[in-house]
């Protein structure tokens, strides 16, 4: 598997440098320096490691790492950020169209698994209930196109295609237009490839680009390419401002520095790794997954984060037993509200809840998430009596409340409301337990 000499390294050098209740300023240096040799010889490019371990270095002096209680188990923390963001920590997932069809352009050398990914695309998109469209936009080849429908077929997916005779372009813009008449929600154009980056396959690739004006270019990359996949990748992403990479056969025993590299030089991310042959061999890349695998130690990186993780998790179980108690407060309002806010942003919330999906556009994560924001500011500016029961709250009490959150006193007056309406369908759902119950005794 990919990275399995880098993660074996690191593992042995963080196991040292944990080791030692102390460090010091030498072998600090010396386990930076071990890191720099692990990652040039895991194939990551020499100008990112460089960087990498820069930010490492600023990182560790900012955060006092020679004077922590725990210096070793800081500085791994501080390694794991860095390499989330080598990587890319913003949102990596696929750009949809919320108004329509959601155009996809597969690209890339030949080989490398433009063909298959598609497939595999289109059977990731047809389990999330999106109606898709394959196009061989691969003229090139009479096989790639029988490639195309075989996979198709498999799994249930259309094909598009109208043979070798007619030229690539037309045939992305007569399937784009196919599409839209016959309500697609994806269509997903693979291309074809050539063994180098010429002029001619680029231009195709242009024109398509200009025609369709996809959402989404993914480029396919060969992991076991090694360093030279920053090079293709940055080569396709000047001419077409690639929006993002697959990194494919990540399931061979490829060094994996391509990996840490290529978003750092060419600022695309990383959004789906190839791990086989089979159609479902796709995995949606998660940068922190991926640095705790390489750092082979979920268990200190995450040694914080689970502590309060079980924090949450008795909150959430008290949270549980006083609402079935017919116990509601104000606390557990906020309780309630820190938990859900945890889940992720809002629209992506209701996405998951049936038949609202389409809601889940018009929703604003940000007025939303400012809302929250301003609601746990107001219960946490009350007095504990205030938040076991506010119906004896007077004016002067709100406005209190409403200077010490900064907010108004209407919006006191509003998260009350909000909280006596819950407290009332909760109430209502206990009676109906009990009458349930009762029924069956
Ligand atoms: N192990 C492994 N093999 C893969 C993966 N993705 C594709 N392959 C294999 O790589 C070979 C090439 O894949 P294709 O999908 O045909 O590549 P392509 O980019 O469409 O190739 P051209 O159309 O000829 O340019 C096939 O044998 C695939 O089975 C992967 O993630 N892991
Ligand atoms: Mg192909």
């Amino acid at each position: 598997m990919a990275f399995d000499s880098l993660q074996e390294r690191l593992t042995k050098t963080i196991r040292n440098i944990q080791g030692k209740g102390k460090l010091s300023e030498r072998n600090m240096e010396e386990t930076l320096e071990e890191i720099r040799v692990a990652l040039l010889e895991s194939d990551v490019n020499y100008k990112v490691v460089k960087d990498f371990l820069e930010r490492v270095r600023l990182e560790s002096i900012g955060q006092d790492v020679l004077n922590a209680i725990e210096p070793g188990q800081l500085l791994v923390k501080i390694v794991h950020d860095e390499i989330i963001k080598l990587l890319g920590d913003d949102d990596n997932s696929l750009n949809l169209n919320p108004n329509g069809l959601t155009k996809i352009m597969m690209v890339g050398l030949q080989g490398t698994g433009k063909t298959t990914q598609a497939g595999k695309l289109a059977n990731l998109l047809k389990k999330q209930g999106k109606k898709v469209l394959l196009v061989a936009a691969d003229t090139i080849r009479p096989a790639a196109i029988e490639q195309l429908k075989t996979l198709g077929e498999s799994i249930n997916v259309e094909v598009y295609s109208e043979g070798i005779e007619v030229k690539a372009l037309n045939q992305a813009i007569n399937a784009l237009d196919y599409a839209n008449k016959n309500n697609f929600n994806v269509m997903i154009v693979d291309t074809a490839g050539r063994l180098q980056i010429d002029e001619v396959l680029m231009q195709e690739l242009k024109d398509i680009k200009d025609a369709i004006k996809p959402e989404e270019i993914l480029l396919t990359v060969d992991a076991l390419t090694g360093q030279d996949v920053v090079n293709v990748a940055s080569a396709f992403n000047d001419l077409l401002q690639v929006t993002g990479l697959v990194l494919t056969k990540f399931d061979g025993d490829s060094k994996g520095g391509s990996a840490l590299s290529v978003k750092a030089v060419t600022g695309v991310p990383i959004k789906y790794t190839g791990v086989g042959e089979k159609i479902s061999d796709i995995e949606e890349f998660h940068p922190d997954r991926l640095a705790q695998r390489i750092l082979g130690m979920g268990d200190v990186v995450s040694l914080v984060e689970k502590a309060q993780e079980e924090i949450d998790l008795k909150k959430a179980e008290n949270l549980t037993k006083r609402l079935l108690a017919g116990k509601f407060t104000l606390d557990d309002m906020l309780t309630s509200i820190e938990q859900s806010s945890k889940l992720g942003p809002i629209s992506g919330l209701m996405k998951m809840v049936p038949g609202m999906g389409d809601l889940a556009g018009s929703v604003n994560d940000e007025d939303a998430n400012r809302m929250l924001k301003r609601t746990k500011a107001i219960i946490q500016s009350m007095t504990p009596a205030e938040r076991e029961d506010p119906s004896f709250m007077r004016g002067s009490h709100k406005r209190r409340v409403a200077a010490g959150s900064g907010t108004t006193v209407d919006e006191v007056n509003k998260v009350i409301n909000n909280y006596e309406k819950s407290k009332k369908v909760l109430g209502s759902f206990k009676n109906m337990f009990a009458g349930m119950s009762g029924m069956f005794k």
